[in-house]
């Protein structure tokens, strides 16, 4: 089973609390996954990566997305010949050090909105850079969401950015210890958007998490 690329589309972007409510209230038994974490860490890229070029807009200037972005995207079964579809949430980053207190605190109000209403079958992906790990928003962010009990699964970003062996195993080396700290995150990975490491894994994990689902 794969996600099919290119049959992801944008449904909408929301950065209104009232309005993300409204949506969330509507679609109560949510079946997808979210990507959220530091700003330019490559959600959008990964995103586009594994779901097909385009899906999101990817940043010139970090803190682009600030809104809610949803979309639907689609499983495919070669076997049984059966498609299925799902959301995918590509959530503002946290941690961006310019925006406005107004905007943060509309960003603040989107996430708990976010977090409150949607379904526990939201598999949530927290994207953090690979070059710099477990960052102060990194764990502020663990500490937040650690009382919504969501599956959460780490992906480091931008390997390709890590050139030598030993900044390779200073990575793999904080595994034991993220696994001990969060012990709502039940994988961690290893990706590149651009150079393609690791997607694979990530998609395979995305398609498992999703069709494990009960279907209503
Ligand atoms: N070398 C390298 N660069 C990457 C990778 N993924 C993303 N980038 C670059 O990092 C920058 C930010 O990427 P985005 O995908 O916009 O990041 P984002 O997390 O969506 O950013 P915001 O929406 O602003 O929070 C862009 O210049 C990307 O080209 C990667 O795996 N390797
Ligand atoms: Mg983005």
């Amino acid at each position: 089973m794969n996600i099919q690329k290119g049959k992801s589309e944008f449904l909408m972007g929301i950065d209104k609390v009232d309005q993300l409510t409204e949506w969330l209230n509507e679609h109560p038994f949510i079946n997808g996954v979210a990507f959220i974490g530091r700003s330019n860490v490559g959600k959008s890229s990964l995103i586009n990566s594994l779901f097909g070029k385009k899906t999101a807009r990817v940043s010139k200037t970090p803190g682009r997305t600030r809104q809610v972005n949803i979309f639907r995207f689609v499983v495919v079964n070669q076997e049984a010949k059966t498609e299925e579809s799902f959301y995918l949430f590509d959530v503002p980053g946290y941690g961006h050090a310019e925006v406005s207190k107004e905007m943060s605190v509309n960003w603040q109000n989107l996430l708990d909105t976010f977090f409150q209403i949607c379904s526990e079958k939201i598999l949530l992906l927290n994207i953090q850079d690979a070059r710099h790990p477990l960052q102060e928003p990194d764990l502020v962010f663990q500490d937040y969401i650690k009382v919504f009990d969501l599956e959460t699964y780490v992906i480091f970003n931008k390997v390709d950015k890590l050139k030598t062996q030993s900044e390779r195993s200073r990575l793999k080396n904080l595994m034991p210890n993220i696994y001990s700290s969060f012990k709502w995150v039940k994988q961690i990975h290893f990706a590149s958007a651009e150079k393609g490491d690791g997607l694979l894994a990530v998609e395979q994990s995305i398609v498992t998490y999703v069709m494990r689902q009960p279907k209503t």
